[in-house]
């Protein structure tokens, strides 16, 4: 059976860990990436990334579809930012900051490659959702937060909150 895990939650220092690339294709991710998915679908979000649930590798879950049943893994995920790509708008949300919602600028056109759970290579230029939700992921590997990309002033401010709502 697939475990619920802990998602950190910002400022949690872990979540600034710079996530190590997966080199071994084993029971062990296969059972990660498992409990990733419920843990997502528990939480009712789009993508997880490891480090959210503190393990510091590059993989990510991911269920784009209305019906939540199109589970899909990224190992070792990157991508190039298109020559011919515009900078798309769209409101981003974060596990690991619940309540805090903001309007995020990103490439809409890149080129992404990544190994399936068996170590298969892929390419593709995705569309749409696909696109804003795994420049997210990918930050979250990177130890990046959506917080970022704001203003000291309003990071502060949901720093503050959330030690507040989720003191330890
Ligand atoms: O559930 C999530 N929704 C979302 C909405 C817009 C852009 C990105 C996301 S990802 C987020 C889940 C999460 O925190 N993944 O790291
Ligand atoms: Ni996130």
């Amino acid at each position: 059976m697939a475990k619920k895990l802990k998602i950190l939650i910002f400022p949690d220092p872990r979540l600034r860990k710079v996530a190590e690339k997966v080199s071994k294709f084993d029971k062990s991710l296969q059972n990660l990436a498992d409990d990733m998915l419920h843990t997502m679908y528990e939480a009712k979000g789009i993508g997880l990334a490891a480090t959210q649930v503190d393990h510091h590798i590059r993989l990510v879950v991911m269920d784009l579809s209305e019906d939540r049943n199109e589970p899909r893994v990224f190992v070792n995920p990157s991508y190039k930012v298109l020559k011919n790509h515009n900078l798309f708008e769209f409101e981003e949300g974060c596990l690991s900051i619940p309540g805090f919602n903001e309007t995020i600028s990103r490439p809409d056109k890149i080129e992404l490659k990544w190994q399936d759970i068996n170590g298969k290579e892929h390419t593709d230029e995705p569309e749409g959702l696909l696109t804003v939700c795994i420049q997210h992921e990918i930050d979250h590997l990177e130890g990046k937060l959506m917080v970022d990309y704001v203003s000291a002033l309003k990071r502060d401010r949901v720093r503050s909150k959330l030690l507040k709502d989720y003191r330890r």
